[in-house]
């Protein structure tokens, strides 16, 4: 069941089905005195601030039936699993060390162990990371391609270390991430407000950026957007490659005519694309060979939808076929060439959205 939740740099359509809520080192070792966090000289105080907030996001994801997995920086007891950069940095040896609850860091000891109030329950994987990142040595990617995940929610701590290079990985191997804002936490106020602009930075360079609210809201909503078609059913696909895509300022007439998002796309190698001053762009097929592939969304419109669409979209712009890089061929939006005589081309950027945001158009 698609959903649509409210996130910057734009909402994320996602699928509950196909998204996994992942809930990073909620262990006593980061969040509690005595632990890894206080050893470096933090204050872990700030870390429980997000504990409310995963709480609610668990709860939710639980009565959705959404899959939900844990993470757990450590080591083997005899830390061969350790490298040795990481057991001394700084000088001092904490990984491995007696503290109050138990040796620092280590598999099977009280402060490795998830805090009692997001524990995990029967049937939620654990997944035990001997890095920051929890797809470095670990069979991560195998539970998600297991269970067909393309959407990962991302709650824990610390922002900028574990959950960062978690998305950053995930990133690169082609998940889209949404990290919920008052759901994560570090030690450093502002590497908090930062590592947060940057996941949602340059379009959503690593990813989306949404709190904890709006999550719950999206579970909570009815079957959403429910006007319109499932995608790929009783729809035309539409392919859009401006104005009319997630959260730009025509998208509102998709909506309004029923169209629901499938997926991201590009052409062919065979288009390029200028800015019509700056207010909308402009996609030509080339015949002359000097076209290359163009970032687009595929949308499913229901086909009386599709007329209200096109009278609303500027001048020179029309409906024509699209062929997509997968050899696939759909209705596009095109522009004539006449429209782009004098205008700014902007095909070096890949497509309107990579262009807005560099340029910080107003979109
Ligand atoms: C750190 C983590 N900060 N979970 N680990 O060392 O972010």
């Amino acid at each position: 069941m698609i959903r649509t939740l409210e996130a910057g740099p734009f909402p994320l359509d996602f699928d509950v089905a196909s998204t996994a809520l992942i809930i990073i080192d909620m262990q006593r070792d980061f969040v509690l005195p005595g632990g890894f966090g206080e050893m470096l000289g933090n204050d872990t105080s700030l870390l429980l601030a997000a504990v409310e907030p995963i709480q609610r996001v668990l709860a939710a994801a639980r009565e959705s039936d959404m899959l939900v997995i844990h993470t757990r920086e450590g080591h083997r007891p005899d830390l061969r699993d350790c490298p040795p950069a990481k057991l001394t940095r700084g000088g001092k040896t904490f990984i491995g060390a007696e503290g109050p609850m138990g040796r620092i860091l280590v598999r099977g000891e009280q402060g490795h162990d998830i805090i009692p109030q997001l524990y995990p329950i029967a049937g939620e994987p654990v997944i035990d990371k001997p890095g920051k990142g929890s797809f470095h040595a670990t069979d991560l990617q195998q539970i998600l391609l297991r269970h067909g995940i393309k959407t990962l929610a991302v709650c824990g701590v610390t922002l900028e270390v574990c959950v960062h290079t978690t998305v950053r990985e995930a990133n690169d191997r082609g998940y889209e991430c949404v990290v919920l804002s008052d759901c994560v936490a570090s030690y450093f106020p502002e590497f908090h407000r930062v590592g947060l602009e940057m996941i949602q930075a340059q379009g959503g360079i690593f990813g989306w950026v949404s709190t904890s609210q709006a999550f719950v809201d999206a579970l909570a909503a009815p079957a959403s957007p429910a006007a319109g078609p499932a995608p790929g059913t009783d729809g035309v696909l539409l392919a859009v490659n401006g104005t009319l895509m997630r959260g730009l300022k025509l998208n509102p007439n998709m909506l309004a005519a029923g169209a629901t998002f499938v997926r991201e796309a590009a052409t062919e190698p065979a288009y390029r694309i200028w800015t019509v001053n700056d207010d909308h762009p402009a996609m030509v097929r080339m015949t002359d060979g000097s076209g290359v592939k163009v970032a687009l969304e595929i949308w499913s419109v229901p086909p009386e939808g599709l007329a209200g669409i096109l009278q609303k979209e500027p001048p020179g712009l029309s409906i024509g076929k699209v062929k997509l890089d997968d050899g696939e061929t759909v209705l596009g939006v095109l522009g004539e060439p006449a429209l782009v005589e004098g205008q700014r081309e902007i095909t070096g950027y890949g497509g309107w959205r990579a262009y807005v945001a560099a340029e910080k158009v107003p979109s």
